[in-house]
């Protein structure tokens, strides 16, 4: 049979790319047709977004590979938790807000005192992060008049989506990632709205991954794409980074590694019971059914912060310099807890870590070197906690870690998670994301059978890499640490 070609957009914090992946039956191909820079930015004095840049982007690269050759499909996946407003008219009402703004602490604060704790957890299944999407729509409704011209709340990938072929409804990935959503039934928690009198009547209809939900329209559908169908693929990319993980077998766990670090399992069924919630695990929509139990953590995002800054303050640094400075670093000199409310806003990273530090009493670390050496060893204790968490909540220990994403080419960190976790850390594919989206799309057209399938021709298709633990007493030490300071930051929040 020919191959054929499905387009997958997948937009990261940091940066978007439309992809071009080819399936010729056995190899599943990628072929980058652009990038482009993605971040946030104060517009009216709030974090966001630049989506109508971004569309421009994809509605632009889109044309070129079309015009190119014939695709069969299109889906789009993105980061999770924010949302998008439209008018009745179906117009962008403005530009999707960011959820790093320092107006959702304020607003999960104030829904933790409407609601509680254990109402907000029980009524969805979701971690409490400031980051959900609720606390934004929480503010939205009481703190400003935008919902007053808004008829329908859609999350970033359904924007892409609607632009696309008109659809409005929301994906099941995407909306699981909102924090008012029930991901274990598959509907919106409108019980939780109530509550927090956010109104209710803004949320579509939800569509699974992998629904054809018509032909592109538009200029481009006019043109370029004329015949291309809008698959809707796992639109939030931690799903889609899951999707295109070669899981390591019986017992392994995943690390999409990205801006953000996503670590956790997959499974059939939700577990929301007292202790994941104890342990702020959350429960996201997958494909067919399948449920991710993870955790954020906060990932590359602290490397990506201290590097603007050092940029700002005139020195440019690569990721590879950062990792020669740290690797010659003495290790676990200072610890942080990379999830500390500290980390989550844009800023000057280096001195807030430093502050950290010094406000715990740990070590300072002076050095460029020591403070990336900081980082990643708190990010690998940050791992290790989580896999230990996981299994107290799962009863199964865990066998492994597959890390895939941009942070699965960092070396450094890869031998310091196997290390402090005792299990081999497989690394890639770095493009999991954009295979997980093109995979679902696949599958859609038939060309795939289903997700074992899809894992399978994944497996085959790149280029894998092992690190395998090695003893060392230091990390037990450095774990009791990290542990102390996760209860304090938890005491005061
Ligand atoms: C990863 C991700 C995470 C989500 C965070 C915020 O890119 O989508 O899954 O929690 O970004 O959207």
């Amino acid at each position: 049979p020919a191959a054929r070609t499905v387009a997958a957009v997948d937009l990261g914090a940091e940066s978007g790319r439309v992809v071009a992946a080819t399936f010729d039956g056995h190899r599943l191909d990628l072929d980058v047709v652009g990038r482009f820079p993605n971040g946030a930015r104060p517009v009216d004095g709030v974090l966001r977004w630049e989506f109508e840049r971004l569309w421009g982007h994809v509605e632009e690269q889109l044309g070129t590979l079309g015009r190119d050759r014939s695709v069969a499909s299109v889906g789009v996946d993105t980061w999770g938790v924010d949302y998008g407003l439209l008018r009745a008219d179906g117009s962008l009402l403005d530009e999707p807000t960011c959820y790093r703004d320092p107006r959702q602490v304020r607003a999960m604060a104030e829904a933790i005192s409407l609601v509680g704790r254990e109402a907000l957890y029980a009524a969805t299944g979701c971690q409490t992060m400031e980051i959900n999407g609720v606390f934004a729509l929480l503010d939205d409704a009481h703190h400003t008049d935008r919902l007053a011209d808004a008829a329908t709340l859609l999350m970033v990938p359904d924007l892409f989506h609607h632009r696309l072929s008109g659809l409005r409804a929301t994906e099941h990935t995407a909306a699981s990632t909102s924090g008012m959503y029930d991901t274990a039934s598959g509907t919106w928690a409108t019980g939780l709205l109530d509550a927090l009198q956010v109104p209710t009547h803004l949320l579509p209809e939800v569509v699974a991954p992998g629904t054809d939900v018509g032909p592109v329209v538009g200029a481009l559908g006019e043109g370029p794409l004329a015949g291309t169908r809008v698959v809707v693929p796992t639109g939030h990319d931690t799903a889609a980074a899951v999707v295109g993980t070669p899981f390591g077998g019986p017992g392994g766990l995943f690390i999409s590694s990205g801006t953000w670090s996503l670590m956790g399992v997959e499974r059939d069924e939700a577990l929301a019971t007292p202790a994941t919630a104890a342990a702020n695990l959350t429960n996201e929509g997958g494909y067919a059914g399948t449920v991710r139990l993870l955790r954020n953590v906060m990932g590359l995002w602290i490397l990506q912060e201290c590097r603007r800054q050092w940029a700002r303050e005139g020195t440019d640094l690569s990721y590879t310099d950062l990792v020669e400075l740290a690797t010659a670093e003495p290790p676990l000199r200072s610890v942080v807890n990379p999830n500390a409310t500290d980390f989550l806003a844009p800023g000057d990273m280096p001195s807030r870590l430093r502050a950290y530090c010094a406000r715990h009493g740990d070590p300072v670390p002076e050095t460029v070197g020591a403070v990336v050496r900081c980082v990643i060893d708190s990010l690998a204790l940050t791992y290790r906690a989580t896999a230990e968490d996981l299994a107290a909540v799962t009863g199964e220990p865990a066998t492994s870690i597959s890390v895939t994403g941009g942070g699965s080419q960092n070396a450094l960190l890869a031998q310091a998670t196997a290390d402090a976790t005792g299990l081999p850390v497989h690394c890639g594919p770095v493009e999991a994301t954009a295979l997980g989206n093109a995979g679902v799309q696949l599958i859609a057209l038939g060309e795939l059978a289903d997700l074992a399938d899809l894992r399978r021709v994944v497996a085959a298709s790149g280029r894998l890499r092992t690190h395998q633990p090695r003893a060392s007493p230091a990390w037990d030490a450095a774990a009791a640490r990290l542990r102390q300071l996760m209860t304090a930051d938890d005491q005061a929040r």
